[in-house]
């Protein structure tokens, strides 16, 4: 197909052809570790599956189509694909990332590549032009997670693409919470985008994964060499389950959206709540630039109720019975999060709360279950 295709085309046919061994319409899963030879280095593209499995292909293929890149790249998990990125750097390189964002991400950054030399300096990001202070000769890297998890700051995009391309500095966006259906960071100015494929890609938590999609040859043939050589590849089976959840993504989004817009008005109106985060409403900080940049607001909420204690928030969790009290986020169904003993335990607790994740925080991913079911839900708890 030549014809420029729409997004919600691009879910189910994007970078998709039929099966070459039968015309299966749906791409075989290749269990398989390795591929027969002719003679040695003749075979039919592929040779052995952490370089290259045709069931990963399909799917590296969906995640540059629907992110509008020319290149894709899927790996074990959606820190595996953070882990590719930094080893794009050497030692003695400076990144500037957002203060706010996965604790399992501050954590790779500290813990595994700053004692191997590699700076990294976080700070809120939602005043772009603070950000040019910041920056210096070494500074190679700008990570940007918008929404922010938990927090659900925005980010603009374009304006810090604009800062880092002056400098002939990387902009890599982790567009895990917003998905291609919300924002596109590649069509903004960003040179990377990083998905944890764990969530809303995937759909229906049944499987981690991570992935990479970029535009330009040699940043994508660099990382094509780095996922090869460190071998953090994510298998067949796995690759298929997030290419067969990514048909029904716009589908799933749309209805994320319309359950995650109406519970947070109905958390905003409740009397038992202090604070709502969500970029839909006119009152948050970065409320014009979620206009500009987001197609629609996501299905990721986070709250602090009033008394705003550890204890408070640790009862209304228990007591939700529809949303379900687990990590990870994205999936058909509603999760509950309670960030500061969960998803960002691993952020000292002064770091953390200096970004507003205090130990009331309730983080939901509202799920596409029947709106009034998660009403009635959130309201017994609250209750
Ligand atoms: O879990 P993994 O697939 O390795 O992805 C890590 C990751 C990266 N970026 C963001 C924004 C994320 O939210 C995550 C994983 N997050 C959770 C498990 C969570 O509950 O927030």
């Amino acid at each position: 197909m030549n014809k420029k295709l729409r997004f919600n085309t691009l879910s189910i046919h994007g970078g998709q052809e039929p099966d070459k061994a039968y015309g299966a319409v749906m791409p075989p899963i290749y269990q398989t570790s390795t591929f027969a030879q002719a003679a040695p280095g003749e075979h039919q593209g592929y040779e052995y599956s952490r370089s290259g499995n045709p069931t990963r292909a399909a799917l590296e293929r969906s995640l540059a189509s629907i992110e509008s890149g020319n290149y894709g790249l899927a790996f074990a998990s959606g820190l595996a694909a953070m882990d590719a990125v930094i080893k794009l750097l050497e030692p003695g390189d400076e990144v500037l990332s957002t203060n706010d964002l996965y604790g399992g991400s501050y954590r790779l950054f500290r813990k595994i590549f700053e004692p191997l030399g590699i700076r990294f300096t976080f700070t809120g990001m939602q005043d772009a032009d603070a950000l040019e202070s910041m920056v210096n000769e070494k500074t190679r890297l700008i990570w940007v997670e918008t929404p922010t998890n938990p927090m659900m700051n925005v980010i603009d995009i374009a304006a810090i693409a604009k800062l880092a391309k002056a400098r002939n500095i990387m902009l890599a966006v982790d567009n895990t919470f917003a998905t291609p259906y919300i924002q596109q960071p590649l069509e903004l100015g960003a040179d990377i985008v990083m998905h944890s494929a764990t969530k809303y890609l995937g759909g229906h938590s049944d499987v981690v994964v991570g992935a990479l999609v970029v535009r330009d040859p040699k940043l994508a043939e660099r990382l094509y060499f780095i996922q090869n050589a460190s071998g953090a590849v994510c298998g067949p089976m796995d690759s298929y389950l997030v290419l067969r959840g990514i048909k029904t993504l716009h589908l799933r989004m749309q209805r994320h959206c319309e359950n995650g817009e109406a519970i947070a008005h109905f958390l905003a109106g409740h009397p038992a709540i202090e604070k709502v985060y969500w970029p839909g409403f006119p009152t948050h900080p970065n409320h014009e630039v979620a206009l500009a940049q987001m197609k629609a607001f996501g299905g990721m909420i986070s709250f602090i109720p009033k008394g705003g204690t550890y204890e408070r928030a640790v009862e209304i969790v228990k007591k939700l019975e529809v949303f379900t009290l687990a990590e990870s986020l994205g999936g058909v169904e509603s999760l509950v999060g309670h960030p500061a003993s969960m998803t960002h335990a691993s952020i000292p607790k002064e770091e953390r709360e200096k970004s507003g994740v205090t130990d009331a925080l309730i983080r939901l991913s509202v799920g596409i279950e029947d709106i009034e079911d998660l009403k009635e839900d959130l309201e017994q708890a609250l209750a």
